[in-house]
């Protein structure tokens, strides 16, 4: 049961942006013309360094299953929106937000949307293990029929300064931590993008160590905040997005974010990210949003929300302090910021 309690990004409670108000396209790609979206490109080590078919089958003769198969994606969409993540500001034009992306599997610059319809997300499953009651591989459509989904709109904020305020529809990673009854010693989540260069060209590239990895502690992961993303803008997630589910933690930098998750094995051990296998002067565990903190080649006191064409104050865990609490009291030493 959510409490409703005043949220530190609720600023005015004004409802989210219909999309009638969105930015034109026209305004949108003008502003990435300008290239006043690309903050902090670099070179290599940049990203970081930037229900109708159902009955529909019942009554064609086309056996249930094949039939859910085939519709099961979009009929859990759009989902119930949960009224207690609000919006403090627009959102995202749901054109730019799937066309603007990093997914290095897929390349290390922006426009990969088109590369990354390559990846078969159908079908699809987890592998859950490491430290649980048993190991186990659960399908893709065996998950969502033990999940309820529901949308939120969250901010994220890339390390790059680009931002932006997306509705996302998933359900608690709780739940999921719930589902791999992890071994009480358990104290990290792994996760782990697919492997397949055949597929993802990008990891034929012999400079990064894949697959992308990232990490959570059992306390982040069970932190409300803490949501697995398997749709936007109330339909499927797009593939370069990360079909068919992806990690979503909206008050750490946007690598933390790992998309189309294949593996999640429960540990003792920090697990070691890809980004910090990259680039371990510049990327580390946490990579919690702050504004005072400066990344070491640029600040990361202001960031551009994709299509505003300005920029605007980054807010201290990107504006979700007032969730976060003391989640971090006792690790004042470790580098929490980066
Ligand atoms: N597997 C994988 N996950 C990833 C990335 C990636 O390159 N590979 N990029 C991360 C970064 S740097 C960001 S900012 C977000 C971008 O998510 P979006 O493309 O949906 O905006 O995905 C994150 N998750
Ligand atoms: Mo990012």
């Amino acid at each position: 049961m959510l409490v409703k309690i005043k949220r530190s990004w609720e600023l005015p409670d004004r409802a989210a942006t219909p999309e009638s108000l969105y930015l034109s396209r026209r305004q949108v790609s003008k502003s990435i013309a300008a290239g006043s979206i690309l903050a902090a490109a670099g070179p290599i080590l940049s990203a970081c360094s930037e229900e109708q078919s159902q009955a529909e089958a019942a009554n064609s003769g086309i056996p249930e299953e094949i039939a859910n198969h085939q519709s099961g994606a979009n009929a859990y969409y759009p989902a119930p929106r949960n009224s207690a993540y609000t919006m403090d500001r627009d959102l995202t034009p749901e054109d730019l937000a799937t066309s603007y992306n990093n997914f290095y599997e897929f390349g290390t610059h922006k426009q990969i949307s088109r590369a990354a319809q390559a990846l078969q997300s159908d079908p699809w499953s987890i592998e859950i293990g490491g430290m649980v009651e048993s190991p186990k591989r659960i399908g893709f459509d065996d998950l969502m029929r033990q999940v309820n989904l529901e949308e939120r709109l969250y901010r994220h904020r890339c390390v790059e300064a680009w931002s932006m305020a997306v509705p996302w529809s998933g359900f608690p990673l709780a739940r999921l931590v719930e589902l791999a009854a992890p071994l009480s010693g358990a104290k990290y989540l792994r996760f782990e993008t697919l492997h397949d260069p055949s597929t993802m060209t990008g990891q034929q590239a012999g400079f990064y160590e894949w697959p992308y990895v990232e990490g959570l502690t059992m306390a982040e992961a069970t932190h409300e905040l803490s949501f697995i993303a398997t749709g936007l803008y109330g339909k499927p997630i797009p593939k370069q997005n990360g079909a068919p589910l992806r990690l979503v933690v909206p008050w750490k930098y946007g690598f933390k974010a790992i998309k189309s998750i294949v593996r999640i094995t429960f540990t003792d051990e920090r697990p070691v990210t890809f980004w910090q296998s990259s680039g371990p002067r510049e990327y580390g565990f946490w990579a919690n949003v702050n504004p005072e903190v400066a990344h070491r080649r640029w600040s990361q006191a202001q960031e551009e929300p994709l299509g505003l064409g300005h920029r605007v104050p980054t807010l201290l865990f990107n504006g979700y302090a007032g969730e976060i609490g003391d989640l971090y009291a006792g690790l004042e030493h470790e580098p929490l910021y980066m």
